[in-house]
């Protein structure tokens, strides 16, 4: 406690330390709420193991924070202050500061009178949840995808996720490849499903935008009272991109009966309200700048991203859980078995995509 209260400090305006509470939930980053004297404000330690590039990632969030507000003062939007982050400098100036056991250091303005769209969100938070990504992705629509660093190069990038796969296989640091043949397999076999996407970009049939990269629904704000949508949060991994990544991952994690982790996947379904709120949500927000391409391209999002995660997932469990936190032995290969079954489903389904997207 004594250790965040002095990092806190060196932030500017952040007023004098009353409490601390750690936030879960990451897999990532760790998380407090910070009460003080001026307010409340979001700590969080940023693992610099996986964000290498701590300089590029903050200077990503500044010009991404900083052209939305642009964009809604442009706009005239009233209570702006709640649609977007607002990051604190330290004392000297900078994005972020250091400690002394090398660790890396933010600070957000906490949104008061907010909540996160539940692990099993309603219909309408879903709704809310969709025009908040959405939105950011139209606010940013006329930010160059150069101007940003791709914090984790090929992050979504279907093959590059395989071959890492395959490389993590013959390896097999862990001795774990005898166990998940058939995983591997099921991911190998949708080799086409994660080649599609950036075919499509190399073809020029899609564009690169700035994207979220992470958009799961618990990652827009909601007010608290009137269940609408403000601020999106996590913004790590905003980074040049395809917006079927935002799409498939806001439905890869509003649109399942179970949690990302729960290995029983025989009970596992797509909710089907849900799904529908979702894409409603998301084109309300982002329909006026995709090109007919990219709203086609949305129908694949959803299996892509959860084959995008599965394949992550397995990688990680092969390579003896160095990369996302775990919380029990054989977590991350529940976590992939998961995602594989809901990438069956989101197949199985991309018909009944097609025709909620208008197509
Ligand atoms: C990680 O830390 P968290 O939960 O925000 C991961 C995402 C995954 C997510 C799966 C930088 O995000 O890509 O979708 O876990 N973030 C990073 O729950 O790898
Ligand atoms: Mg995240």
């Amino acid at each position: 406690m004594r250790e965040l209260k002095g990092i806190l400090n060196q932030f500017q305006g952040v007023g004098a330390h009353q409490s601390a509470t750690a936030i879960a939930g990451g897999h990532i980053n760790d998380t407090w709420l910070m009460n003080t004297t001026s307010g409340r404000f979001v700590l969080q330690r940023i693992n610099h193991h996986v964000f290498r590039d701590v300089d590029g990632l903050m200077a990503n969030i500044q010009l991404v924070t900083q052209s939305i507000r642009d964009r809604l003062n442009s706009l005239g939007v009233e209570d702006r202050d709640r649609l977007v982050l607002e990051l604190i400098p330290t004392h000297r100036g900078e994005p972020f500061a250091h400690s002394t056991d090398g660790g890396r250091w933010r600070v957000y303005r906490y949104i008061e009178h907010s909540r996160a769209a539940g692990a099993v969100p309603r219909a309408a938070d879903v709704f809310q949840a969709g025009l908040g990504f959405g939105r950011f992705v139209a606010w940013l629509a006329e930010v160059p995808g150069d101007r940003l660093v791709a914090t984790i190069p090929n992050f979504h990038h279907g093959p590059a996720r395989l071959a890492a796969l395959v490389d993590a296989c013959g390896r097999d640091l862990a001795g774990r490849a005898v166990d998940v043949r058939a995983e591997v397999e099921l991911v190998r076999r949708r080799e086409p499903l994660l080649a599609g996407p950036q075919q499509a970009l190399a073809a020029g049939r899609l564009p690169l935008r700035v994207t979220h990269n992470d958009a799961k629904s618990s990652n827009v704000l909601l007010d608290e009272q009137s269940g609408e949508a403000l601020a999106v949060i996590d913004l790590d991994t905003v980074m040049p991109g395809l917006v079927l990544y935002d799409f498939g991952d806001l439905l890869r994690t509003c649109a399942s009966s179970s949690a990302e982790d729960d290995p029983n996947t025989e009970a596992l379904t797509l909710n089907a309200s849900a799904m529908e709120a979702a894409a409603e949500g998301f084109l309300s927000g982002a329909g006026g700048v995709l090109s007919g391409a990219e709203r086609e391209s949305l129908a694949i999002g959803p299996a892509y991203m959860a084959l995008i995660m599965a394949t992550r997932f397995l990688t990680d469990y092969l390579e003896g859980d160095v990369y996302f936190k775990t919380g029990r032995p054989g977590h991350n290969l529940d976590r992939a078995r998961n995602q594989l079954a809901l990438t069956a489903l989101f197949e199985q389904h991309h018909a009944g995509l097609t025709s909620l997207l208008g197509g």
